[in-house]
């Protein structure tokens, strides 16, 4: 797919405050700073499209972007993010999973997850949520430039097995580099055959 045009829509803090439109909308998730502005950028051929920085819990709302004005990203916020405060968690928890379980156009969530990392609690955790909640979701290993692929498939096979316990079935799985820009043709066509 090519990408012709991507606009920032909005920036939501409530269910109440999403775009009204009703265009097929594709979301980002995981740890905070695993690289999901990062990722939203190289996929819509932007440098600076959404914000990404140095500084973990940057993204506090979702934002969301209109691409080739047919279908939506939605920048979610970090997960886990341990220097905020217990409420500030809990309220955009709370608006995450209204987001997640309720927003009739979101395709997919796409779950971003640290490729150099073995299993973590907290991401295994989420993704019992979404598979309880029956939630459309995809995992993304991200940050691929920094480990040797051998790693990369070691950390996705720990994690496979990991949910192979609580779960029939496997979701897609994607491995990503924003750096390299890997993956992105893969996760574009993806959402191609999603929206067609
Ligand atoms: N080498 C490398 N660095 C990356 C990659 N993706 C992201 N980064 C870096 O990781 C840091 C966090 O990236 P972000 O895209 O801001 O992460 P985020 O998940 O949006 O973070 P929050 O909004 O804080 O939750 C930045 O310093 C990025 O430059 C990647 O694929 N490879
Ligand atoms: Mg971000």
């Amino acid at each position: 797919m090519r990408i012709q045009s991507a606009k920032f829509e909005l920036s939501a803090i409530s269910l109440d405050s999403c775009p009204e439109s009703k265009l097929p909308e594709f979301a980002f998730i995981g740890r905070s700073n695993v690289g999901k502005s990062s990722l939203l950028n190289v996929l819509s051929n932007q440098s600076a499209l959404a914000r990404v920085s140095k500084t973990p819990g940057r993204t506090r709302e979702i934002n969301f972007f209109t691409i080739n004005g047919a279908w939506s990203l939605v920048d979610l916020p970090g997960y886990g993010f341990a220097k905020a405060s217990a409420a500030d968690r809990d309220r955009f928890n709370e608006f995450v999973s209204d987001y997640l379980r309720e927003r009739e156009n979101l395709c997919c969530a796409f779950v971003l997850i640290d490729s150099r990392h073995e299993p973590q609690g907290i991401d295994q955790e989420f993704v019992r949520w979404l598979v309880e909640g029956e939630i459309p979701f995809a995992l993304v290993f991200t940050k691929v430039d920094k480990v040797k692929p051998a790693l990369v498939k070691k950390n996705i096979a720990l994690f496979q097995d990991a949910m192979a316990t609580w779960c029939d079935g496997q979701p897609p799985i994607f491995t990503t580099s924003s750096k390299t820009k890997d993956g992105r043709r893969e996760l574009l066509k993806f959402i191609g055959e999603a929206i067609a």
